[in-house]
Formats: structure tokens, C-alpha cells, sequence
């Protein structure tokens, strides 16, 4: 009989997610983990994240982040650890702009509490931001911030206290079909398991050649700036999240200052990042980079870009159409389920992906809706 039911590959953001919701289910999980446990080499860390409901993306997440909503209240109830701050969002640009018009279509197909506000309504309310009259956005009282190393934190926790082992330090070199299910391979240790959920971040083109999905993975800046003036009133009781469209169609995003009065407020490129590896990616923040996004900040946000304290890098792995990519393995159905391809915009969805992994792992199907992210809609013919 195989040791495990179920081996999780990577416990970043999704995959300790899934090995939560798989151990508290009751199965002997195993989660294997190249590096140490919450770490920066991936995509979840930075401090914070967007969390929002009226999706410019695509009506068909709106679901999947209610549900989202209710199980991040959760993870905070069962760890006693302060996840989310809904300090409310607004969505700006013109109101032909993606960001506006997708946002506004998502709230008014799923009912979902909203505002329009006009420009200057806008810097009525929040006097750091300053649209041009031709501006518009959305507000949402239920946007707000993720703190992402606390998420992976409480998902690890979770996954212990319901009994998952979890190894660090352990990279997986290969995997196979064996039996009725899978094998392992790590430099020290070979495991064998009924089913294998696969969470691989910006390894996927690495760890997932079969699946043939043309991967971009990117490397991605995010700045901490002092605001000219101070934090005062960049403070999340006075300030929302924000995500700016200008003309070009240029997205940036920003959050309230959350790591006290001399921590400033992160702000970054929501994309134009540069093609990458995990092995290859330039983890030096260069002058002129700090420089664009100073600029990019001075009609819309000109206090910010006061004096620039720090930045980091990280990956987002996108698709061709920047949608997910959550499947039972084409090539591999019975034993095999992925998650992946999360193009930048997947961490306020991690304890659903979390629950859907588990329902598919174990029952072979979900009653969410994802539909959107099978593999086939992008798969290249294989070679
Ligand atoms: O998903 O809200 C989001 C987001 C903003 C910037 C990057 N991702």
C-alpha cells in the first residue's frame, strides 16, 4: 500500500493551502518543499496582497472569492493569526478602462456592494490620491490586503496540527506513475502515494513538461516608498488599496502603509515584468526601475514617492490568457492534479484553490466552478 494518499509538491501559497485542506480531511498527507518554510525565492511573500471581490478579470471568479472571503475568515479563527485587512479598495482609471469597466460588470452580475465615484469624489475622500478629471472608480468596502507570509504560516500550522508531515529542504527531482498512483523522487528519499496534487509556482515549466502549457514566467518588482509628509494618512484606517489604469493602459497597485510610521507603502507595476527563470531571475533592483515607478506615481499618487526605502523581487507564472490553470493532470488523470499558472493575480484565491485541490485529489471532482482553468483551452500540441 503506498505510505501517503496524497504527496503535495510545494507548500508555497497553494500547496500548503492544499495540504491543509487535505489533512484536516482526515488522509497521511506528505508535503515535500525545495526551500525552507515560508520563504521569498517564489511568489508569496512581500508582505501583502490584493484581496477584492468586483473582478475585472472575469465574472466567473466572483464564486470563488466569496468563497475565498469565508475561508480566510476561517483560517484566521482556527489559527488565531491576523490574515486579512479590509481596508476597502478602489478601482481607477477611465471608465472605459479594463480596470473600471471589468470591475463594474462583475459587481453588477453578481450584485456585489459598490460605488462609483467620480474624480472628485474620489480626492475628496482620499486627498493622497489625485485622478485626472476624466478618472473615475470603483470603490468596494470588502477589498483590502492579505498578509501572505501569515497565510502560508497558518496553512503549515494547519496541516501539522491535522497531522501532515511536512518536509523542507527537500526538493523533488522527478515524479512517475507507479501502480495506482505515484512515486516521489528527492535526493534522499523515494515516497509512493495514491495522489500526487502538484503546486510548483514559477517551477512549473520545470516540473510540469507534459502538461504543455506555455508558461511565462516574469520577474516582478515591488517598492516601499516614504510618503513626502509621512504615513499619516496612508494609515489603513484612512487609505484603500488601489489599482490604476492610465491611458496607456498601464496598471499599477498600492497599498495603505502597514508596517508602522517609518515602513512607507508598497506600490508596484501591476505586469510589465521581464521574462525570467527561478534559477536566471536578477534579484537586484536597479535605479532606473525605482525611477519609473516614481514617475509613473507623480500625477496619481504624488506624496508617495517621497524617499525610497527598499524593494524585492519576485515570479508571477502566466498563461496566455492570464487565467489559472486547476485540472486532474490531462496526461495523467487518475493520480495526478495541478495547480498553477496563477499569472499574478492568485494569492486572495489560495484556501479555495486550498479546498478544490483536496476535492479533487480525493473525489476526482469539485462542485466550484473551474471551468476557466482547464489546461486545454491553452495547451500547445505537444512537441
Ligand atoms: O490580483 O489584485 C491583484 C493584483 C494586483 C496586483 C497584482 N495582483
Amino acid at each position: 500500500a503506498p505510505a501517503y494518499d496524497v504527496i503535495v509538491l510545494g507548500l508555497g501559497g497553494m500547496g500548503s493551502a492544499a495540504a491543509a485542506h487535505l489533512a484536516a480531511r482526515g488522509v497521511r498527507v506528505l508535503g515535500l518543499e525545495k526551500f525552507g518554510p515560508v520563504h521569498n525565492r517564489g511568489s508569496s511573500h512581500g508582505g501583502s496582497r490584493i484581496t477584492r471581490q468586483s473582478y475585472f478579470e472575469d465574472p466567473a471568479y466572483v464564486p470563488l472569492l466569496l468563497r475565498a472571503y469565508e475561508l480566510y475568515e476561517q483560517l484566521e479563527r482556527e489559527t488565531g493569526r491576523d490574515v486579512a485587512t479590509l481596508c476597502g479598495g478602489v478601482m481607477v482609471g477611465r471608465p472605459q478602462s479594463r480596470t473600471v469597466s471589468g470591475s463594474l460588470r462583475s459587481a453588477e452580475q453578481w450584485g456585489l456592494p459598490h460605488e462609483m465615484l467620480d474624480a472628485k469624489e474620489l480626492r475628496r475622500r482620499y486627498p493622497t490620491l489625485t485622478p485626472a478629471d476624466d478618472e473615475v472608480a470603483l470603490y468596494e468596502a470588502r477589498a483590502g490586503l492579505l498578509r501572505p507570509e501569515t497565510t502560508v504560516a497558518a496553512h503549515l500550522q494547519l496541516a501539522t496540527r491535522h497531522g501532515a508531515d511536512l518536509h523542507f529542504e527537500e526538493p523533488v527531482t522527478r515524479w512517475e506513475p507507479y501502480r495506482d498512483g505515484v512515486r516521489v523522487h528527492t535526493a534522499e528519499n523515494t515516497y509512493t502515494a495514491g495522489q500526487l496534487v502538484i503546486c510548483p509556482g514559477a517551477w512549473a515549466p520545470q516540473l510540469l513538461t507534459d502538461l504543455n502549457v506555455p508558461f511565462t514566467i516574469e520577474r516582478q518588482i515591488m517598492y516601499w516608498f516614504q510618503p513626502a509628509g509621512g504615513t499619516g494618512p496612508y494609515v489603513p484606517e484612512r487609505h484603500p488599496i488601489y489599482i490604476w489604469e492610465d491611458a496607456a493602459g498601464v496598471q499599477i497597485y498600492g497599498f495603505p502603509a502597514i508596517d508602522g510610521p517609518d515602513g512607507g507603502a508598497k506600490v508596484a507595476f501591476f505586469r510589465k515584468g521581464t521574462v525570467c527563470t527561478p534559477e536566471t531571475i536578477d534579484r537586484t533592483v536597479h535605479d532606473h526601475e525605482v525611477r519609473a515607478m516614481a514617475e509613473q506615481l507623480e500625477p496619481c499618487v504624488p506624496t508617495l514617492p517621497g524617499t525610497f526605502i527598499k524593494a524585492a523581487t519576485c515570479m508571477y507564472s502566466t498563461t496566455p490568457d492570464e487565467h489559472f490553470v486547476i485540472a486532474r493532470h490531462p496526461a495523467h488523470a487518475g493520480a495526478v492534479t495541478v495547480a498553477c499558472g496563477f499569472s499574478g493575480h492568485g494569492f486572495k484565491f489560495v484556501p479555495v484553490v486550498g479546498e478544490i485541490l483536496a476535492d479533487l485529489a480525493l473525489d476526482g471532482t469539485t462542485h466550484h466552478p473551474i471551468e476557466l482553468f482547464d489546461p486545454g483551452r491553452v495547451a500547445i500540441a505537444p512537441a
